[in-house]
């Protein structure tokens, strides 16, 4: 339908007024909250993260975009919650303890968004035990942590130790990326897998959850 285009267009060319619009035009025309995600949303961050991937996008676009989907998620959000749309699953995602860096981790929470999962973002300089909480309080089943210094990487094998060491957390698979980040360092301190770059992650959290 051209409104769905009409308003993956929005996102991509990151028009928050307009994607609000016409996430607003499309509830009242009486399309579901799961049509709007699923045609419009997903399908405009798609683009966002394949023109990213491409170096077509550079991240204030990108920034821009997610914008323009959080202004439209904002309408369908509630109608979400109430209709029994299957989100894909909720991720907990947070910053390794000790780095404070988050515009990589911001951009994989909106892409992960606009795949269609929940997300918890649980910010930065996260110590092991937060996102064990996190993970207890959400029901998580994928954890996504990010670390941009070399001094702090190690800090996720802790993350990965403290999940697997408390029985309520242990089934957990947890995704590490970042800058810094190899997928054999991935493997060597047991992630479950790596990713380069947000629209990555997305599809990895698809095949984790
Ligand atoms: C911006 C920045 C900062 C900003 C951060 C602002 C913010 N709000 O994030 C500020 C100025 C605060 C900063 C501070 C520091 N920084 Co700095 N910073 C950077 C810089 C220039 C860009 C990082 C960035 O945002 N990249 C853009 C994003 C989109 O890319 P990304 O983070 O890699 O994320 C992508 C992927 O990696 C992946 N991804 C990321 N996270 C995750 C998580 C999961 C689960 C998955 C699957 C994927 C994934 O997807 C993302 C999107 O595609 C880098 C240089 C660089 N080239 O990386 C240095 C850099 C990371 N910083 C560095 C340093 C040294 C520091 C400081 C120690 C500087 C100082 N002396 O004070 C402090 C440390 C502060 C701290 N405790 O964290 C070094 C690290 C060197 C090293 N080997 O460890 C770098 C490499 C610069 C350099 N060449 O020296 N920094």
């Amino acid at each position: 339908m051209a409104k769905f285009q009409e308003l993956a267009d929005a996102i991509i060319k990151g028009d928050n007024t307009s994607s609000k619009e016409l996430a607003e035009k499309l509830v009242a025309d009486g399309v579901s909250a799961a049509e709007i995600l699923n045609e419009g949303l997903v399908p405009g961050m798609n683009v966002v993260g394949t023109k990213f991937k491409a170096n077509e996008m550079y991240i204030p676009e990108v920034l821009i975009a997610a914008r323009a989907m959080h202004a439209a998620m904002d309408i369908i959000k509630p109608l979400l919650a109430e209709s029994d749309v299957e989100m894909k699953g909720t991720v907990v995602v947070g910053t390794v303890q000790g780095d404070l860096h988050d515009i990589g981790k911001n951009l994989v929470c909106m892409m992960l968004e606009g795949g269609g999962f929940s997300v918890v973002d649980a910010g930065v300089d996260i110590p092991a035990d937060k996102f064990v909480e996190e993970v207890k309080k959400s029901g998580a089943k994928v954890v996504g942590i990010s670390a941009l210094l070399t001094t702090t990487m190690p800090g996720m094998k802790d993350v990965i130790d403290a999940l697997k060491a408390d029985p309520g957390t242990a089934d957990v698979k947890v995704m590490v990326g970042g800058a810094p980040l190899t997928q054999e360092y991935a493997d060597s301190i047991g992630a479950a897998g790596y990713a380069a770059d947000a629209s990555s992650a997305v599809d990895l959290a698809g095949e984790l959850v």
